[in-house]
């Protein structure tokens, strides 16, 4: 089962992989409604793949501030047909983005190879266990609080100090349980029960980040990009998504999840054809 890692790779630094936003919700912040019928999800996830996706990302419950959570059937009834039609279609790795244990082994079962979960496989005890048996990769993403709560008054004495211990203590808890070192991935959660400076505080970090588990970053369209830019639109992120992405390859993350794969692509193979850095390797 090929994971987020590409299959055969040895390089000791491997290329900096897009992941995809595929969200199969009535309510996400940005692309919500768009892809319910299965169909149009895969021939959606085809055209992410020709754009340069490496990874789709499949989404049944929003996480933006203030959503509604949903039950595990609603949930399954979402993502398991996408899964199912989706991999009918293409190869690409597929990730699941549920904090739900049920969901995540159904969506395996269906042709899931990663667990991208914004609890850091901490919403039921059972998570790390199943995961390690499921012998999927998972990305363990830092977030303060819950979504319906996360950004009313987001607080830390030390926000790089704390999001840092926490993933190494998850990162910690998940190889107890049995997950490979290679398997895990950890995330910062830009956006989870953060301000403005604690985002920008967290990018400015990612290297930290790195020297627990490769990173993936998720800043795509997010908040913070109309909190130093006029209040626009997620729709009208698209500037201060890439100019996130960019940081994140010049800081050596190994994925970033994004809405805009082709703007994406081009971005990051224009900055690594000119990048002084990744020319010397
Ligand atoms: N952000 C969102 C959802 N899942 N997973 C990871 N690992 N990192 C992230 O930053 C992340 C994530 C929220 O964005 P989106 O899926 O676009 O919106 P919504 O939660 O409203 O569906």
């Amino acid at each position: 089962m090929t994971g987020i890692q590409p299959a055969g790779s040895v390089a000791s630094e491997p290329a900096l992989r897009i992941m995809a936003i595929l969200n199969v919700t009535p309510d996400s912040f940005s692309d919500g409604g768009r892809y319910s019928d299965p169909q149009k999800a895969a021939e959606a996830a085809l055209r992410l793949v020709d754009d340069g996706a490496d990874i789709i990302d499949v989404g049944g419950e929003s996480t933006r501030p203030g959503a509604e959570p949903v039950s595990t059937d609603q949930e399954l009834g979402r993502v398991i047909p996408v899964i199912e039609a989706i991999r009918a279609r293409i190869a690409a790795p597929i990730s699941i983005d549920t904090r739900k244990p049920e969901v995540a082994r159904l969506a395996i079962a269906a042709g899931a190879s990663i667990w991208n979960d914004v609890s850091a496989l901490t919403c039921s005890a059972e998570s790390p266990d199943l995961a390690a048996r499921l012998g999927c990769d998972v990305v363990l993403m830092h977030a303060q609080g819950d979504p319906q709560t996360m950004q009313r008054a987001p607080s830390y004495s030390d926000v790089v100090g704390e999001v840092h211990d926490f993933l190494e203590a998850r990162v910690t808890a998940c190889l107890a349980a049995g997950i490979a070192r290679e398997r895990i991935y950890v995330d910062p959660g830009i956006g989870f029960g953060k301000t403005l400076e604690h985002n920008l505080a967290l990018l400015r970090a990612l290297p930290r980040f790195k020297a627990i588990a490769p990173v993936l970053l998720g800043a795509s369209r997010k908040r913070f990009i109309a909190g130093l830019d006029r209040d626009v639109a997620p729709t009208d992120r698209i500037g201060g998504s890439i100019a996130a992405a960019l940081a994140g390859a010049a800081a050596g993350v190994a994925v970033v999840r994004v809405h805009d794969v082709a703007e994406t692509r081009q971005a990051l193979a224009v900055w690594s054809a000119i990048s002084p850095m990744q020319r010397s390797q």
